[in-house]
């Protein structure tokens, strides 16, 4: 089974992405041939700062090895530095009809949040992520639920360039992450963590101090009554201990019985430190990698290389079938 997914590199990384995404790759690259990609083409369709994009890329790359991605065991680059991405979305812009682009969710949404910015590359997203994807005769695309329509516009224009030029394609399929590896808002907890959350108490960013963290959870919103216990009438108690559970490895319902004598508060003091126990060792090997900048390079290097040994075969072919070589 060969594996793609992408993630932006975003300032700030949050515990949602770790547990939600990040997590999810690092099991999957046990099993599965895997291909991971910081898209930073994908980022530059909203408005971003030179400097601030590239160290942000790096420092994603940093937080990816330090959380555990192996590249002994799987592919990770950087998307600009396969220049084949550019080209086969150049290639499908031609056979993607534009209201197929006007009914995706993310570009209404981000349309009507970044008035000022919409530019065309915001509107042409899913086809540079259909490339991402359709350069590697990828099965399985593991994302977030919003990002399904996006995987299933790669797999239509997969099916019509197949119809239209030939076989060449194969259709992947997307493997959505399911709702208990959501991380919900710390200030609300019926919507997700989100790193664009108005505040900041919203999220436990990867590089909080101990100081933030126990600020955080114990501003972080509970439920009524004074019960610890995983419920659907208690989704505030419900994350924290979902989150107790990610950080510490242990169960939910050890969890539960471990504080069933308890009130909230002691059980957010003890949270507070078991998240800090967690991300203290991960905030240091980031903070190793990132000073081995030489590494790091030399990680892209090899990743580029795998990476644009597959996707040069495929565009090779997609160009023949055109009619472009
Ligand atoms: P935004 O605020 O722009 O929506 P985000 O913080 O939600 O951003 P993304 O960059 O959209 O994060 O997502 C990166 C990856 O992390 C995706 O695979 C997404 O599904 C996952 N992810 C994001 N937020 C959560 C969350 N709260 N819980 C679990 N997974 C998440
Ligand atoms: N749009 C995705 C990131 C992304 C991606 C991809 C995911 C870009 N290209 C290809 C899977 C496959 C996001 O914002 N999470």
């Amino acid at each position: 089974m060969r594996v793609f997914s992408g993630i932006q590199p975003t300032g700030i990384i949050h515990i949602g992405n770790l547990f939600g995404a990040i997590r999810n790759w690092i099991l999957l690259q046990n099993h599965c041939e895997c291909i991971f990609c910081i898209v930073n083409y994908h980022a530059i369709t909203l408005p971003k700062k030179p400097e601030e994009l590239k160290k942000q890329t790096y420092k994603m790359v940093a937080i990816l090895l330090a959380a555990g991605i192996d590249p002994k065991k799987s592919i990770l680059f950087i998307q600009s530095e396969v220049k084949e991405h550019t080209e086969l979305c150049w290639i499908l812009n031609t056979i993607t009809k534009i209201p197929e682009l006007e009914r995706m969710t993310q570009f209404k949404e981000k349309a009507k949040e970044h008035k000022e910015d919409v530019n065309v590359g915001l509107f042409d997203y899913p086809i540079l992520m259909a490339a991402d994807i359709l350069l590697y005769n990828i099965d399985i695309v593991p994302v977030g639920e919003d990002q399904k329509q996006h995987v299933e516009l790669a797999r239509t224009l997969a099916r019509r360039f197949n119809k239209i030029f030939g076989e060449t394609f194969k259709i992947p399929t997307a493997s959505i992450q399911e709702d208990a590896g959501r991380i919900m808002g710390l200030d609300n907890p019926l919507k997700k963590m989100s790193k664009s959350a108005k505040s900041s108490l919203n999220y436990i960013a990867i590089d909080d101090s101990p100081q933030q963290i126990r600020e955080k959870i114990k501003k972080a919103v509970t439920d009524s009554g004074k019960e610890i216990k995983k419920t659907p009438q208690k989704p505030a108690i419900s994350n924290l201990l979902n989150i107790y559970s990610l950080s510490s490895g242990k169960e939910i319902s050890t969890i539960e019985d471990e504080f069933k004598n308890s009130g909230y508060k002691e059980f957010k003091e003890k949270l507070a430190l078991v998240l800090i126990e967690f991300l203290l060792p991960l905030q240091k090997k980031v903070r190793k990698i990132e000073k081995d900048q030489k590494y790091i390079k030399k990680v892209l290097a090899e990743g580029r290389r795998k990476a644009q040994e597959i996707a040069k075969d495929t565009i090779k072919e997609v160009k023949e079938k055109v009619g472009l070589v």
